[in-house]
């Protein structure tokens, strides 16, 4: 940015780190303080905050980073991605069966100490039958077909 927060053109676009806190307002619930012994939740929140607590993105979807780890449908493999076969490059859905499912985007209780993960990219698993305070589903559904 230059002086006055005008774009720059070659600039990044904000200061590195401030990804997540552009102009000073936050866009996701994660941990702010010492992890994991001080959480001041200045972000607004201890625990999780309620659904549109943060804008949403360009695609209207609220919470894709941080608040919960979202449950996927798939499930996990270190393995399954890395071979180079048309199921693991088009829309790929995971392996067939698995232990764990894969979670996405990082939860309240993600800190830059301890699990930077606080993106939409972001993976990791848990297994189906956990239950936590920190994990949570997104509903979809196909759109009806038009005419
Ligand atoms: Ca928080």
């Amino acid at each position: 940015m230059g002086e006055g927060g005008a774009w720059r053109p070659g600039a990044l676009p904000l200061p590195l780190g401030d990804e997540l806190l552009p102009r000073g307002q936050h866009r996701c619930n994660i941990w702010q303080g010492q992890f994991p012994q001080v959480n001041t939740g200045e972000d607004g929140y201890l625990g999780t905050a309620p659904v549109k607590a943060y804008r949403p993105n360009n695609f209207g979807l609220y919470n894709t980073s941080g608040n919960v780890w979202e449950w996927c449908s798939d499930w996990w493999s270190t393995t399954w991605q890395v071979a180079d076969r048309p199921e693991t490059r088009q829309d790929p859905a995971g392996p067939p069966t698995g232990e764990a499912k894969v979670i996405r985007g990082g939860s309240y209780l993600c800190h830059a100490s301890y699990c930077n993960r606080y993106r939409v990219a972001a993976r990791t698993s848990n297994t189906p039958d956990s239950s936590t305070g920190h994990m949570g589903f997104r509903c979809a559904a196909d759109l009806p077909p038009t005419r």
